[in-house]
């Protein structure tokens, strides 16, 4: 197991931070800052690549020179301009950029005036009140470093869903050499598919575990070992995600992913379950009930998450649904949904080219939709008030619309839909006149700026842009990005209930940093019957795999094919698309 994308990302993320510290070009930080994020979001491994001696693909803002320290890192785990920079800079400063409130600028000044290196000790000195005297601080600020510190220190990170997958699966493949392994899964909040995870739990079955627990502990992307035991092994990765893997006979295999997966509330209501029929459910299976201790009699079930079901008279519950949120009430009337899958999508309705801040043309991001099995594709540059993405102004979107009809006619075996996602302006208004929108398939109404206003007010804008009768499509309502940006206040209720009436579909934004709508979101507009579009909102070729995250998204939403507007042909998106309202 060689170099990661992950690896890769925390390296530009640490290039990044450490130039900030040092007071380096803005543009070089957020040049390595975007390298970060496009790595980590790949589902494509470097590294295999490189080591196969094939191409790279074409990455968005990832010139010559950053796809040569890629290649540094992925041959040689190391970036000589990193490790010269870890020197001169101590180890831990870093961390306090991470401490909402406080730039590369503060942390200059608390670590020359205090010779502070690490969040504890930032933590003391806020505390005992030694920074409200230096510059630039005071007894408010001090106040609020504490506050954010305090929460910070008492909350275990957490990862991307994308990011943990990849580490799941370069595990699996180790762990499937092990000695003895009979079968590897993922279980815990990966396999429930939550936006994010604190940690991987794996599972395997062997008949002799210390053997392949021993082995786990020896792969060679551990930092440093938890545990290490006959049944049970914990280990932490150096990009310091945990890892815990437990082993168990085959017969119990069942029983044991049903409870590795959790949740935890899920599984308590199945041991409740159980108990109602005088039987016992534990991570061995499902046995008769003998008295009160924990001796258990015969066996019932185990070997599968079917048989456990079944023996408590229910069907086998889709992991994404295991939240205790209705699922087992849903089983027991046989009113499950038929959950979406992949390969219900038949196209995507947002995608970027190079038109504005894609890093592939019209033709190679319809190659890349129709490679993937996508009927059609809707091109969805932004506009205008995106100058930094370089965005449509209506001379070049009237010239980017008469491209697609030329691309639309030499093609038969892709469909392109023309578009737009066109900014709202602060009241509400589109970035772009009726004169422009009219003429496009798919307008996809999307907040960049202004987080911050009351909710009240945030809602009365979004509520006007979904008055414009151009938009069919709304983008990200909430705008968070995950561990970045937290979701800014709407009453979402209102939203949907407005997207209902105006006949508008939300989005659901398969790139790994939104998978917005959230779940909760996602079955609140199923509730009003609101489509939701699962788009990519692909900024390069490659991005058209992360849709996989956005259907596991819907899937955690309770959505069915039919709540998804792009699994409906070409010609039924078509007739909806005109549909106005
Ligand atoms: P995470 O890691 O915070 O994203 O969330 P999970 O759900 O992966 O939680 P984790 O890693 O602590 O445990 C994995 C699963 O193991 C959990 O979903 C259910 C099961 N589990 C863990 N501890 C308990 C427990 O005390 N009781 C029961 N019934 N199940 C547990
Ligand atoms: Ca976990
Ligand atoms: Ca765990």
């Amino acid at each position: 197991m060689g170099m990661t994308n992950a690896d890769i990302a925390a390296a530009f993320d640490q290039m990044a931070d450490l130039l900030d510290l040092r007071n380096a070009n803005p543009f070089r930080v957020r040049a390595y800052r975007n390298a970060s994020r496009v790595v980590g979001g790949l589902k494509i491994d470097l590294a295999a690549l490189i080591d196969a001696d094939k191409e790279l693909p074409k990455l968005p803002g990832i010139g010559a020179d950053l796809e040569e320290k890629i290649r540094q890192l992925a041959t040689s785990g190391h970036l000589p301009e990193l490790d010269r920079l870890r020197k001169q800079v101590p180890a831990g400063l870093t961390d306090l950029l991470r401490v909402p409130g406080l730039g590369p600028r503060r942390v200059r000044v608390l670590s020359d005036a205090l010779g502070l290196h690490s969040q504890v000790a930032l933590l003391r000195a806020a505390r005992d009140g030694r920074i409200r005297e230096l510059r630039g601080f005071g007894p408010a600020s001090e106040e609020r470093i504490a506050a954010a510190l305090e929460a910070q220190l008492s909350k275990k990170p957490r990862y991307k869903l994308a990011v943990a997958a990849q580490y799941a699966d370069a595990l699996c493949t180790y762990l499937a050499k092990g000695p003895g392994v009979i079968e590897v899964a993922t279980a815990g909040s990966l396999r429930r598919a939550r936006e994010t995870v604190g940690d991987i739990d794996l599972l395997a079955t062997a008949a002799e575990g210390g053997d392949v627990v021993r082995y786990f502990a020896a792969c060679p992307d551990a930092k440093r070992v938890l545990a290490s035991g006959a049944t049970r092994g914990s280990i932490v990765l150096k990009s310091g995600l945990q890892v815990d893997l437990r082993v168990v006979p085959e017969e119990s295999y069942g029983a044991a992913l049903l409870y590795f997966t959790g949740s935890k509330a899920h599984n308590i209501r199945l041991r409740n379950l159980a108990l109602e029929r005088n039987l016992k459910l534990n991570e061995y299976g499902l046995f008769r009930a003998r008295g009160r201790g924990r001796e258990v009699g015969a066996v019932v079930a185990g070997r599968t998450e079917e048989s456990v079901y079944a023996a408590l008279g229910l069907p086998w519950i889709a992991p994404e649904l295991r939240e205790d949120r209705g699922e087992i009430e849903a089983a027991r009337n046989g009113e499950l949904p038929a959950l979406i899958e992949r390969r219900a999508l038949r196209g995507d309705l947002h995608a970027h080219t190079t038109w504005s801040d894609g890093s592939a043309t019209i033709e190679q991001m319809a190659a890349g939709a129709r490679a993937r099995g996508l009927e059609y594709l809707a091109i969805s540059d932004h506009s205008r008030r995106r100058s930094v993405a370089n965005g449509l102004d209506p001379e070049r979107l009237a010239r980017q619309c008469a491209d697609i009809a030329r691309f639309n006619a030499r093609h038969a075996d892709i469909t392109l839909l023309t578009g737009i996602e066109c900014d709202v302006l602060d009241d509400g208004i589109l970035d772009l006149p009726d004169s422009a929108l009219a003429p496009l398939e798919v307008v996809v109404a999307a907040i960049h700026s202004r987080f911050n206003l009351p909710r009240q007010k945030q809602t009365a804008r979004v509520l006007a842009a979904l008055d414009n009768p151009h938009v069919r499509i709304l983008a990200h309502p909430v705008g968070r990005l995950i561990g970045l940006r937290e979701p800014y206040d709407l009453d979402m209720q209102a939203v949907i209930r407005k997207c209902k009436a105006r006949a508008v579909a939300l989005e659901l934004s398969a790139h790994p940093e939104r998978l917005a709508l959230q779940d909760l979101y996602c079955r609140m507009a199923k509730d009003e019957g609101v489509l939701v579009a699962i788009n990519s909102d692909a900024h390069a070729v490659h991005e058209f795999d992360n849709l996989v995250y956005g259907v596991a998204q819907a899937r955690r939403g309770w959505l069915e094919a039919g709540h998804v507007l792009n699994t409906r042909s070409l010609a039924q998106v078509r007739t909806w698309l005109r549909e106005r309202r």
